[in-house]
């Protein structure tokens, strides 16, 4: 037997008052409560033939126990419940892959792969349109880019107005926002948005004033002729967890303080208050807003105002630090596509001699990793 049939074979059955023991060929002990696998069900009184479930998990008897347990003829767990006779059969493969125990769960989370500037020898992520435009492998593969990176580059995108969101059609839909489906990133005269001029833009996440938060930015190059406009990228959770580690006593009141950002223009007025560093139910770093243009004045108590400066302004100096970029000059028909909550992106200032345009929108990152399972599913069946 090989190792992957060992962590789907039953070697072991233990029946407690709660929960039954499962020990796998592997070593591996799973422990399933009573009232989690009639919960769980996979028969067609139970779950309904779309996927959703039928059992009405209020109405378990928390005390609810198997009149009878065994494993049948072709190793699946057979249960015939005390309580009201009903017969629950569980796949091996099904159980250990639900497995709760937390090294499990760990094991199956995905982290995501961090970088600093040394990408750049190894390879920045990229793809090429006409390809991931007619072949599904492909698309797969750019999109598997996205979710491991945080953004992926696309070249060979026609120099055509609105390619930006025929290429979010490739995965997913446009957030459509004040700035329109899609925007024109060009230096003009009056701008409503610091984007709109020749400046730099340090390293940012987009419309951090905005609640929920676009998870996805595209940016697709058109013009190109001035000279400077280079873009670049940092990656903010791994920029964070540096942080974590250097000033333990900075990363604590990023991740706790908010921080209202704020957006007006004549028809818009957006505000929005979060920590600068997100972090999730493990104390995981779950997402990254920073944009000093647009923060509105930090509003802490008064003892908290110098030790917030200054954590400020290193996550600032380190977004700004080399070590951390990966740098690179979009020519027309390029484009890069950015998760708005981990990656930063900024660019350097542009002449006024020559032309830069390039065309914006924003879309969501829920749809992307929609696709992308789809796709893994339809291509490794
Ligand atoms: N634009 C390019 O989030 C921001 O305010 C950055 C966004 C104006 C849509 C610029
Ligand atoms: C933006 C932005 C970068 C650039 O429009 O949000 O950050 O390269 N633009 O112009
Ligand atoms: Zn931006």
């Amino acid at each position: 037997m090989n190792q992957e049939q060992l962590t789907t074979t039953i070697i072991m059955l233990l029946d407690s008052e709660r929960a039954l023991t499962v020990n796998w060929g592997d070593g591996h002990q799973s422990l399933f409560h009573y009232v989690w696998l009639r919960d769980n069900c996979p028969c067609p009184q139970s779950r309904h033939a779309s996927g959703q479930r039928l059992v009405e998990t209020a109405a378990i008897p928390l005390d609810i126990r198997p009149h009878s347990l065994h494993v049948d003829e072709s190793g699946a767990i057979a249960v015939v419940w005390a309580n009201d006779g009903h017969a629950s059969r569980y796949e091996p493969a099904w159980l250990r892959a639900h497995c709760y125990a937390p090294a499990e769960q760990a094991r199956r989370r995905q982290r995501p792969l961090l970088w600093e500037a040394t990408l750049m020898d190894r390879g920045l992520p990229r793809g090429n349109y006409s390809e991931i435009a007619s072949d599904n492998g492909a698309l797969r593969e750019w999109l598997a880019l996205v979710k491991s990176h945080g953004f992926a580059i696309l070249h060979g995108v026609p120099t055509e107005s609105g390619m930006v969101t025929e290429v979010v059609a490739l995965f997913g839909y446009v957030r459509e926002t004040n700035y329109g489906r899609l925007f024109d990133v060009k230096s003009v005269a009056d701008p409503i948005n610091l984007a709109y001029t020749g400046l730099a833009l340090g390293a940012h996440t987009d419309n951090p004033y905005r609640d929920p938060v676009p998870t996805l930015q595209l940016l697709h190059c058109l013009t190109s002729s001035a000279e400077g406009g280079d873009s670049t990228l940092v990656d903010g959770f791994g920029l964070a967890d540096f942080l974590r580690q250097e000033e333990p006593e900075s990363f604590r009141l990023l991740s706790t303080l908010p921080v209202r950002f704020r957006f007006r223009s004549d028809d818009t007025d957006l505000s929005a208050e979060f920590p600068l560093i997100q972090l999730d139910t493990q104390g995981e770093v779950a997402g990254v807003r920073f944009n000093n243009r647009s923060a509105a004045p930090f509003a802490f108590a008064p003892d908290l105002i110098e030790p917030y400066y200054r954590a400020y302004q290193r996550f600032a100096r380190l977004l700004d630090d080399q070590r951390f970029q990966v740098r690179f000059k979009l020519a027309p028909g390029d484009l890069f596509i950015v998760d708005n909550t981990r990656v930063l992106h900024g660019r350097t200032g542009f002449a006024s001699a020559g032309e830069r345009h390039l065309q914006g929108c924003y879309a969501d990152r829920d749809g992307l990793y929609s696709r992308l399972a789809v796709l893994s599913r339809q291509l490794t069946a």
